[in-house]
């Protein structure tokens, strides 16, 4: 089945926040941020501002009615500054005008004073002051100490990962109304409307059944309006909370990319021991998190970057620690990945760095130490269903590797200018939220009594195609035709407590919520059937909009079948309640079973270098992934290479630079660039894994949102093997992203 929305988008048609026909009255407003990254004594002069024609109010923290705190995991983030101000961006009053332009002028009319402190940008700085947002935590297996001195190769060395912005093409933005009763109706586009409703409800010091959050769809969220989104419908809320209009906000690119956190940079320290036999016996890494100023997600980031340190490798003595350390740098959030693809990235560069000493291939390392069938993660959970040698096994078939690597070595044996590099990226990454309280979820589905049907989850379409997948459920467990389904807005008062579209889950959890809907329906349409034909319940199926007696069609149609059950007074609504099975993971020992399976997959990546330039092209990437039984093969390769290229620019050229002072100087897409199609693979080849699939998955179609990302961690190696190539004295470092600038200086380094 082809995206539900995929008419709608070529056309124009789909809604996003910004294309809903305003209300008359309607005011737009501007957020006045903080100038500079770390200061106290804050006081605010708003009265030039709030003489400029056309603007109806300025609201400052003074004006929160309830609790001025929108954190979500700690509490320790207001959502206007009050005293302090801890990064440039940061929110400090709404001007709320008669269009966004007046708000926008008027915003530079407001005076501020301020006592300015030091500024700490880097996680380094943060930890040699000892400021961090919360206790650092340490997962660890065997005795990691006592195994290096066992083993006979040794090596450590320091990497960093820097952030990446999400650049969704739709900016944050909100649209708030007044409804009766001090009611208020919020149109966000957010990854979690009941993130939204829960912090407007504490901001405005109401309850929550007083909000009602609405989206129809986002413009890509990427994991950047997991939480983030919510400021912004805050703001809006406490504006047509006190003026009774509604109130848009919009921010435009500038601010969002000022305002908004990203991904987190890391600066880690890694040791590795490998045996003589190249197995991996001991690993040991410090990570530090950039966090920015606020704890927003780190945490739960920081704690998949720990679960995800050893990637898809059996490594019997590991211990990880990661500290999440406080900068003055706007919070940062949720990526696709989570902290996975940092967690990574250290253990790849700990392999790349013993094949480098060794004078091995790195692969030759990550092939030795694949998992297997009942190895136990590093955090407690047995692995079953391990795809991690089947994917590599797999791959290796549809492209030799040796053959790849001989063809490499003589093109650099051939060719000075030009030099080619390859790399394998195998990846295992977990599903579920690693916060087991948050594996839950709802559907609502009601059958009209004409036949057609509407449908309600949790799940917020982003672009990943969700609600497609919604859809087929509902299609395929009813058996009608796809016409008469009809996917609903996400809304809180439909669907209540419901956890963000995040974690690549949402298809599962919502899925299965809907299928147990679904399910309950069609048992009592069964029921009804078997009445009407006079025959055994269990001899009755719905196929393809037709009742059928044991196998055979007979004159009763869907529509007619369930006209009789409303008749009938049969309830055609179903509420359908899912919450993952088995999972659990126990913060006192750091030990568990926290995902419900794990995604794997192997990738194999090609590029040259221009030595005289500096510039590379990746000239393929050849991958075979492990979807378990996909249940919509386009919508699940378009996952992938969307993953993919997000990936790669996040490892070569997407370059946030802060400066010391804690300005965002990539913050216009002339300094900030994002991979386009000459950047990504030239060549991009992707083979399912042909598997049983996974129980826990809906229809056994596994989460696919975020694992492929990680694959373009692998062409960050790739071009540092081709410059190898051509510089015997290059000396592998592991700072990403790999720049065409860094790939110069790597070129013509002595060492
Ligand atoms: N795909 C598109 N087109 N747009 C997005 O914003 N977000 C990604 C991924 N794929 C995203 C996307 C992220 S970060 C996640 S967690 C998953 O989609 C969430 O959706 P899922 O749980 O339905 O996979
Ligand atoms: N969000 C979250 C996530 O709150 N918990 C998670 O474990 C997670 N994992 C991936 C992406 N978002
Ligand atoms: Mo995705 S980082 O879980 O929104």
């Amino acid at each position: 089945m082809k995206n539900i929305d995929a008419n709608g988008h070529v056309r124009g048609e789909s809604l996003f926040i910004d294309d809903i026909l305003t209300k008359k009255h309607t005011l737009h407003a501007a957020v006045f941020s903080s100038p500079v990254a770390h200061a106290k004594d804050l006081t605010i002069d708003t009265s030039k501002a709030a003489q400029f024609p056309g603007v109806e109010r300025i609201f400052t923290a003074k004006d929160i009615p309830g609790q001025n705190e929108i954190g979500g995991i700690l509490l320790d983030e207001p959502l206007l500054a009050e005293d302090e101000l801890h990064f440039q961006g940061q929110p400090i009053a709404v001007v709320v005008a008669e269009s966004d332009f007046i708000a926008r002028q008027a915003r530079a009319l407001i005076e501020i004073t301020y006592t300015e402190l030091p500024v700490i940008t880097t996680a380094k700085q943060a930890k040699e002051q000892g400021k961090f947002i919360n206790p650092a935590r340490s997962f660890s297996m065997g005795d990691a100490n006592k195994a290096f001195s066992d083993c006979e190769h040794v090596f450590e060395d320091e990497t960093f990962s820097n952030g990446q912005e999400h650049l969704y093409l739709e900016t944050q933005g909100a649209y708030a109304e007044k409804m009766e009763n001090g009611c208020i109706k919020l149109m966000s586009s957010t990854q979690g409307p009941t993130v939204v409703q829960r912090i407007a409800a504490r901001v405005l010091g109401l309850s929550m059944h007083k909000i009602e959050v609405d989206v129809t769809r986002l413009g890509g969220g990427f994991g950047g309006k997991e939480d983030q989104a919510t400021p912004w419908a805050v703001m809006a809320a406490l504006a047509t909370h006190h003026l009774n209009v509604p109130v848009k906000l919009i921010l435009d690119r500038h601010d969002d990319l000022k305002m908004t956190g990203k991904r987190h940079p890391y600066e880690s320290h890694f040791k590795i021991g490998l045996d003589k036999d190249y197995k991996i016996k001991a690993l040991e890494v410090e990570f530090l998190q950039n966090s920015g100023a606020a704890a927003d997600l780190s945490p739960a980031i920081a704690e998949r970057t720990l679960f995800h340190a050893t990637n898809s490798y059996f490594i019997p003595n590991v211990k990880t620690i990661v500290h999440s350390c406080k900068t003055n740098l706007p919070p940062n959030t949720a990526f696709r990945g989570f902290g996975g693809p940092q967690g990574k990235f250290v253990i790849e560069s700990a392999i790349a760095k013993a094949a480098n000493k060794l004078n091995i291939p790195a692969w030759k390392i990550q092939q030795a130490n694949l998992l297997q069938e009942n190895d136990e993660f590093y955090y407690g959970q047995m692995a079953s269903q391990v795809e991690a040698k089947n994917t590599w096994n797999q791959l290796n078939k549809n492209i030799n590797i040796n053959e790849v690597e001989e063809d490499i070595n003589l093109f650099n044996d051939n060719n000075n200018q030009l030099k080619k590099g390859m790399a394998l990226m195998p990846i295992c990454f977990g599903i579920s939220f690693t916060n087991t309280p948050m594996n839950h979820a709802r559907a609502l589905v009601h059958i009209y009594q004409d036949g057609s049907v509407g449908i309600s989850t949790g799940a917020v379409e982003m672009g990943q195609s969700v609600n497609t997948k919604m859809l087929q459920v509902a299609q395929q467990t009813f058996s009608i035709d796809a016409e008469l389904i009809k996917l609903e807005t996400t809304n809180t008062t439909r669907v209540a407590n419901t956890s963000p579209t995040a974690a690549s889950a949402t298809a599962d959890l919502n899925g299965k919520a809907l299928l147990k809907a679904c399910h309950a329906l069609l048992d009592r349409l069964k029921h009804v059937a078997a009445d009407e034909l006079s025959v055994g319940v269990d001899t009755i199926e719905l196929k393809d909009g037709w009742a059928h007696v044991n196998n055979k069609q007979t004159e009763l149609a869907w529509k007619d079948l369930v006209f009789k059950a409303f008749w009938k007074r049969v309830c055609l609504t179903e509420n359908g309640h899912y919450a993952t099975p088995k999972i659990k993971f126990d913060k006192t020992k750091e030990k568990g079973h926290p995902f419900a399976y794990h995604v794997y997959g192997t990738a194999l990546i090609q590029t040259t270098v221009d030595c005289l330039r500096g510039t590379y092209e990746v000239d393929s990437i050849d991958i075979v992934h492990d979807f378990g039984k996909s249940m919509n093969i386009g919508v699940d390769m378009g996952q992938v290479e969307g993953a993919l290229a997000q990936g790669i620019g996040w490892m070569t050229m997407e370059e946030i630079a802060y400066n010391d002072d804690g300005r965002l100087l990539s913050n216009t897409l002339s300094t900030y660039k994002i991979p386009d199609i000459f950047s990504i693979a030239k060549e991009i080849n992707v083979d399912p894994l042909e598997t049983e699939g996974n129980d826990m998955a809906i229809f056994k179609s596994k989460a696919v949102g975020e694992p492929p990302l990680m694959y373009g961690i692998g062409v960050y190696f790739a071009l540092a093997n081709a410059i190898k190539a051509y510089n015997p004295n290059y000396q592998l470092k592991f700072h990403s992203p790999m720049t065409p600038e860094k790939v110069m200086m790597g070129l013509h380094e002595e060492h």
